[in-house]
């Protein structure tokens, strides 16, 4: 039965329960040891990105000689949260999380608050109104998605020759980069004017599904003419569903990706993709000393900014060998 009193007394050890948790990051600095045991929990392992950026860590751990306790959700953000839950029943000193989705990893965020181990959200981020830098995680440190959305759309508008008609394949549903390289570009192209987007949906950030999806897409649309690709991934699969419709990538559709791994610089030099924003996630020496600094007692900026570079036809060939 809820009474004025039982609310009162709810929401009076409620306060107690919240001044307790904050307590409890706040006094849990890091203590200074020779070696640490740190976790990384990774959200799936399904393309040349997410294998790229766990190799970064790994050799970054090993480099320091800290333990590294890794984990792979498998593209479940309920697995993800289990491993983080684990690594904090391991006593790992830190945690790295990369929050597949914004809002289901916030109860991983709080955990790991509650048991007083500091967390560094990496690549991706989470819900801003659930969660904050310096009270709830350390820091974000990751690349400023919204930009790179922007970047996109004010590349076609100055290069779109007469196209106008986009088919957007969004990324993981409820995932920060997601969301961001929408709103950027989603943005940037009402300014910009003369664009219509005709379609956008989900392709998880995976080939396969990108290129399902382009294909059905194509189909509903056949007189879209660029195609936005939240991560390379789904460029990749969209190059394939554009042939299969018997037309050209590059000539008769523009496509624009993010992440510039070596395939997708590789189809900017070949000319089937025809610009590509730059998300490197070679995280791990940039990760470890972020670390280093919050170890040795410095209050860490909210957002390690990773800065992008951009491809296209101007650059990609030189720029070609560098990218992961
Ligand atoms: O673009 C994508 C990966 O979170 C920034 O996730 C990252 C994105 C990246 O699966 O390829």
């Amino acid at each position: 039965m809820i009474t004025r009193r039982n609310i009162l007394i709810t929401s009076a050890s409620a306060t107690a329960l919240a001044l307790i948790t904050t307590l409890a990051f706040a006094a849990t600095p890091l203590a200074k040891k020779d070696t640490y045991k740190v976790g990384f929990a990774q959200t799936e392992s399904n393309n040349p990105w997410r294998i790229a950026q766990t190799e970064s860590m790994k050799a970054e751990a090993a480099k320091l000689g800290y333990q590294l306790v890794y984990t792979d959700a498998a593209g479940s953000a309920a697995k993800q949260v289990a491993d983080v839950n684990s690594m904090i029943a391991q006593g790992v000193d830190v945690i790295f999380l990369a929050p597949r989705e914004e809002k289901p990893l916030i109860p991983a965020v709080m955990a790991a608050k509650k048991a007083g181990i500091p967390v560094f959200l990496l690549d991706r981020n989470v819900d801003q109104k659930l969660a904050k830098a310096g009270e709830d995680y350390v820091t974000f440190i990751g690349s400023d998605f919204v930009e790179e959305g922007r970047r996109v759309a004010e590349w076609l508008a100055k290069n779109a020759n007469g196209k106008s008609k986009i088919i957007e394949l969004e990324g993981t549903t409820g995932s920060s980069p997601a969301n961001d390289r929408k709103k950027g570009f989603d943005e940037a192209i009402k300014a910009a004017g003369g664009f219509e987007i005709v379609a956008s949906q989900t392709g998880d950030f995976a080939r396969d599904k990108g290129r399902q999806v382009a294909e059905s897409l194509l189909q509903a649309h056949p007189d879209a003419d660029v195609i936005y690709a939240h991560n390379d991934e789904m460029a990749i699969g969209a190059i394939s569903a554009i042939e299969a419709a018997g037309k050209v990538p590059g000539k008769d559709i523009l496509v624009l990706s993010i992440d510039g791994g070596k395939e997708a610089v590789q189809a900017v030099v070949d000319g089937t993709i025809a610009a590509v924003v730059e998300c490197n996630p070679r995280f791990g020496p940039k990760a470890f000393e972020t670390m280093a600094r919050y170890a040795k007692g410095e209050t860490i900026e909210p957002w390690v900014k990773n800065v992008d570079k951009f491809y296209d036809g101007t650059n990609a060939k030189e720029e070609l060998a560098g990218a992961y």
